[in-house]
């Protein structure tokens, strides 16, 4: 790591161990180093299909057996993977900061196998099937299901209980995100394009309201410049720097 870079780790570590509250959002590139692809990447899971081609309701209606393919074949990867340092390194934060909020736009519930006791999920769980008949909502870990498109036990037909383009995000996870975006002294970016709202809005929220913005991310992104400190490279190397004692 060069002189600057460990000078911006040590600024970065100074806001943190000084902070009252810390909130994180993190995105796909978090995850990347566990083995799960990104959406937008040079391996990017949008590689071979488009976002308006599969993760909306209209696509789902017109091919749910299609888009179940691609939420099955998810779904086998995130059960392979493991949580990274990244994920552990915001667990140890969670226990050791004063007030610390995690916001994830992630669904392979990573966070939360690496212990992460309180998680706001932006855009659901890839591990939730809710029904589109009876909207009833279940946790199923089946890898890989049994059949495509799986059912309700009423017969109506499943779907992945996460947020698709033109969805809103759960209301009550979203005002929380609001809140810790909006009253912390650090937010920390991390592993996202930033592409993607209204879950990219609470960067430059926080950043309104006062905190210090810090980015992790493997490389430039439309926040990088208005960030107090971008600091690029792995998530998974960043952050345990970043967070060690
Ligand atoms: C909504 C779940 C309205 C499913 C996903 C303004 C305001 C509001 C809405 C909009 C708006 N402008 C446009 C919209 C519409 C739309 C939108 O944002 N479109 C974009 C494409 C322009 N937003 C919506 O539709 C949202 N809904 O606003 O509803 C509404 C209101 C009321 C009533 C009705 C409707 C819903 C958006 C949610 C869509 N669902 N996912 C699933 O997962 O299958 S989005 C999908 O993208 C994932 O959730 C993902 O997390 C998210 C964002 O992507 P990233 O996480 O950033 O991943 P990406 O690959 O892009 O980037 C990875 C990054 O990691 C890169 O920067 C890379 O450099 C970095 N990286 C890679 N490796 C590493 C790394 N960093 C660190 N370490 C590494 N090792
Ligand atoms: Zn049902």
């Amino acid at each position: 790591m060069s002189r600057c870079e460990s000078e911006a780790i040590a600024q970065a570590r100074s806001w943190i161990n000084n902070a009252t509250a810390t909130t994180a959002l993190t995105g796909a590139g978090i995850s990347a180093e566990s083995g799960v692809p990104t959406f937008r990447g040079f391996a990017g899971l949008w590689k071979q299909f488009r976002p308006e081609d599969l993760a909306t309701p209209e696509a789902f209606a017109r091919h749910p057996e299609l888009v179940w393919e691609w939420y099955d074949w998810r779904r086998s990867l995130i059960a392979k993977a493991q949580p990274n340092p990244g994920h552990r390194a915001l667990t140890d934060l969670e226990r050791r900061a004063q007030s610390f909020t995690l916001i994830t736009q992630n669904v392979d519930r990573l966070h939360q196998r690496a212990g992460s006791q309180s998680v706001l999920e932006l855009h659901g769980s890839i591990w939730q099937l809710r029904c589109t008949a009876c909207h009833r909502e279940w946790s199923d870990e089946t890898v890989p299901l049994p059949h495509l498109p799986p059912t309700c036990r009423c017969g109506g037909l499943a779907r992945p209980a996460v947020v698709w383009f033109g969805e809103s995000l759960p209301r009550e996870a979203w005002s929380r995100a609001e809140r810790a975006a909006s009253t912390c002294d650090v937010f920390l970016v991390i592993g996202t394009s930033a592409l993607v709202y209204p879950a990219a809005g609470l960067a430059s929220l926080a950043h309104r309201c006062g905190a210090k913005l810090i980015e992790i991310n493997a490389e430039k992104t439309a926040l990088s410049n208005a960030a107090d400190l971008a600091l690029t490279g792995p998530a998974g190397e960043i952050l345990p720097a970043l967070l060690r004692e």
